[in-house]
């Protein structure tokens, strides 16, 4: 048996819009026809994955009829049923059509924001009768190119304030529906309002409801910010804000890559699938990537597969780093386990700390030894122990 087949279990799911991804970008046209949702859905569960998530717009077309509507809704339900995958995750489009050009919660215009809102609830009553629970918000065109564009804090007012009628409205209708925000510091807008992790965990704070409100964050994105994805979901973890993730791979600050899952850096990906896997995150895997649009289908799929091999391949060198005897002892001499040691114990006050007997010149003189940790997971991830 193959150890890195992907099944069901592994809660592995994809965007519709990732492997229906045509491979349209700024210089370029589409490299590949259009893929219908159900074949989508079949091919997905052919490969071992659980879950497909979808906005709005890629599963009806802009302004369909309600006929449709309804009927690419039935088709998409039957494949669905027929193969076994479930929906996760909904989202609205509100970036593509040039009337969200200045954004859609916090476009300067009320009338964009009022249709933002009518298009988002009518997604959710479909997402919530699919049995999705969890709705992601990206706001990629929330935000401004210049200063002088944009009032910040009215913007943020606004967005809170779409944020607190959305959890009212999936409160009202009994809907077990989260949100899940997801941050991006630039690109489409030269600077997107909640630009990572850390921003969207402050907003939320601010929030009516704050515990129905959580994030999405993507690897990429906080790479783009020249940030530490694996810092950045060990905080959301530690606020118990990780309602879903997005995996895929970038190469070090520049434009969004969304690269397949195990390419660009290798090493974060490594120490976020050891961060998932201790942690016990128990939402969905969910891939974001854009198959280059260099492939064919049989590349779209084969990056597909690679996603989700790739985290079961770094999920196995992670236990076998947690498991080795030589990286337990090094761990001890990197004194790691110190720290879950609270600094004043509980039976302290302040005045205690006058007691140490502490040798400030010797303490500074102390290796930590955590050159020879790393190398012991670098060891793992390649393989070679
Ligand atoms: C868009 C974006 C992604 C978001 C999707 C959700 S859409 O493709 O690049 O990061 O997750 O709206
Ligand atoms: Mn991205
Ligand atoms: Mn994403």
């Amino acid at each position: 048996m193959d150890a890195y087949a992907p099944r069901p279990e592994h809660k592995f799911s994809f965007g519709l819009w990732t492997v229906g991804w045509r491979g349209a970008d700024p210089f370029g046209l589409p490299t590949r026809e259009p893929l219908e949702a159900t074949e989508a859905v079949e091919r997905l569960a052919e490969l071992g994955a659980w879950g497909i998530s979808f906005h709005d717009d890629d599963l009806i077309p802009f302004g369909a009829s309600a006929s449709e509507r309804s009927s690419r809704v039935d088709a998409f339900r039957k494949a669905l049923d027929a193969c076994g995958l479930v929906v996760p995750m909904a989202t609205t489009n509100l970036f593509t059509h040039p009337v969200f050009k200045d954004g859609a919660f916090t476009a300067n215009d009320r009338d964009v924001r009022r249709y933002a809102l009518r298009k988002t609830l009518r997604n959710i009553d479909l997402a919530a009768s699919l049995g999705a629970s969890t709705y992601v918000l990206w706001g990629g065109r929330e935000g401004a190119e210049s200063p002088a564009a944009k009032d910040v804090g009215c913007a943020l007012d606004r967005y809170a304030e779409a944020l607190n009628l959305l959890c009212s409205y999936v409160r009202d209708q009994g809907y077990p529906i989260r949100f899940a925000l997801e941050p991006k510091p630039n690109e489409p807008r030269g600077d997107i309002l909640l630009p990572t992790i850390g921003h969207a965990l402050g907003f939320i704070s601010q929030l009516e409801e704050p515990s129905r409100v959580g994030l999405n964050p993507e690897v990429g994105h906080e790479q783009m910010a020249g940030l530490s994805m694996v810092h950045g979901v060990a905080q959301a973890l530690w606020q118990d804000k990780l309602f879903h993730i997005d995996l895929n791979g970038q190469n070090g600050p520049r434009y969004d890559q969304d690269l397949r899952f195990g390419n660009g850096d290798v090493k974060t990906a490594f120490f976020l699938v050891d961060l998932l896997e201790r942690a016990g995150y128990s939402g969905p895997r969910h891939f974001d990537f854009k198959p280059a649009r260099t492939e064919d289908y049989s590349g779209v799929w084969a990056a597909a597969a690679g996603c989700m091999r790739n985290y079961l391949i770094f999920a196995e060198r992670a236990r076998a780093f947690r498991a080795d005897p030589e990286v337990q002892e090094a761990l001890l001499a990197s004194r790691v386990d110190g720290l879950a040691v609270p600094t004043v114990g509980p039976d302290e006050t302040l005045a205690s700390l006058a007691d140490d007997a502490f040798d400030v010149e010797e303490a500074a003189v102390r290796g930590m030894h955590y050159e020879r940790l790393d190398q012991l997971a670098l060891d793992h991830l390649f393989g070679v122990r």
